[in-house]
């Protein structure tokens, strides 16, 4: 018998998703073949351990389809690091790599919640900020990350752990440097490439692998693959890390999600995908460009990826919180978004982020994203 109240619900989903302009810089659309792994029988094996050793039978096929995912991820960044395909998330990956090099009560440094880092990177409300001893590394007065300042934070805090990623940061970020701060103070580097993985696999953004310990990435943003995490390390700590993750932090892997991991990556390989990538970054350029022709404040002043936030509480009076509902309201989704000092709590929130991934999948150019820009403050305006 059809479930018919979830997949009336999932054609509703569908029409939206068709139907609105998506801005939220962390979602994409993925392929047909995607999908198609994705909701593949491979849902149906159980097959804890890892490719060879497993402690399922009948894990042949499964094996050389997570090689496979390996391979590929380790193709598309030009790496030799060693590649754990199996963490079900972003976050699960970060903890993965926490919990392989961590002790309770250890001290990390990342970047703070509101000036761009991600819950999992020391906020006090996730694990992450219970477990260990955080500390914060924030942006200065221009939105930019001023590494002088952070050597001086990472020299007097001197941390187990260096994060360095960001969810809500419009600029490129220096691995190179943070490495050599690291180095300085002793402590591992972790590199979150959640959002830019997909500008890092196409050198659209510097490449974190040589400079850092550790890389964390998820595989929906601008990767577009399904949604789920991997994490590449030195060989030096394959062995800890995998015993990190399995069995230390997770059970049975989501094998039709690594077959679909393995799928993204293929066609991440592929001549189209830079291109692609070229006219994220490109599209993300005009629409930002288009909102400072129009008077609004952007943080950090510009993006030099896909994404970048505006200061809509300054720039035309209404909160985060309004914003995204008003523009929800005219079938332009977006995310509130906390901006460096916010005087307002995240749930309100100064402003917005807008992400340009999901649109140049659906074939959006620059012009269309001014013409959207200008859409965006008629809107805002008309309806303060
Ligand atoms: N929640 C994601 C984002 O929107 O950036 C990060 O994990």
């Amino acid at each position: 018998m059809r479930d018919k109240i979830i997949f009336d619900l999932i054609e509703q989903e569908s029409n939206r998703q068709d139907n609105d302009i998506q801005l939220i810089a962390s979602e994409n659309y993925v392929s047909e073949q995607v999908m198609e792994a994705q909701g593949s029988i491979l849902t149906n094996k159980y097959a804890e351990g890892y490719p060879g050793k497993r402690y399922y039978g009948g894990c042949e096929v499964i094996d050389e389809i997570e090689v496979i995912a390996q391979e590929r991820f380790k193709k598309l960044f030009k790496t030799d690091y060693h590649v754990n395909v199996q963490p079900h998330s972003g976050s699960q990956a970060n903890q993965g790599v926490f919990n392989c090099i961590l002790n309770p009560g250890d001290k990390v440094l990342g970047m703070s919640l509101d000036h761009g880092g991600h819950l999992t990177h020391g906020h006090a409300l996730s694990l992450t900020g219970k477990l260990y001893e955080i500390s914060s590394y924030v942006t200065d007065e221009n939105g930019e990350l001023n590494y002088d300042e952070i050597r001086k934070i990472a020299i007097d805090v001197k941390p187990k752990l260096i994060i360095c990623g960001a969810s809500a940061f419009s600029l490129e970020i220096d691995f190179e440097k943070f490495s050599l701060i690291a180095k300085e103070v002793g402590a591992y580097l972790l590199a979150d490439i959640a959002h830019i993985a997909g500008l890092v696999a196409t050198g659209n953004h510097m490449s974190p692998f040589a400079h850092v310990d550790f890389v964390t990435t998820t595989t929906h943003k601008t990767l577009r693959g399904p949604r789920g995490g991997v994490i590449a390390c030195k060989e030096e700590h394959a062995k800890l890390l995998d015993r990190s993750v399995f069995p230390g932090i997770q059970g049975g892997p989501l094998e039709h999600v690594i077959g679909a991991k393995a799928v993204a990556f293929y066609e991440a390989l592929s001549d189209d995908f830079k291109v692609y990538q070229d006219q994220v970054v490109a599209n993300c350029k005009a629409f930002c460009n288009q909102f400072i022709e129009l008077g609004y404040t952007i943080i950090s002043g510009r993006t030099e990826n896909h994404l970048f936030l505006i200061d809509v509480l300054q720039s035309v009076g209404v909160t985060g919180k309004d914003a995204e509902n008003i523009l929800g309201k005219h079938n332009i989704t977006v995310n509130k978004n906390s901006i460096p000092n916010d005087t307002l709590s995240p749930v309100i929130s100064s402003g917005i982020r807008l992400g340009t991934a999901a649109m140049t999948t659906k074939g959006y150019n620059e012009s269309d994203f001014i013409l959207l820009a200008n859409k965006i403050d008629q809107i805002l305006k008309e309806n303060k």
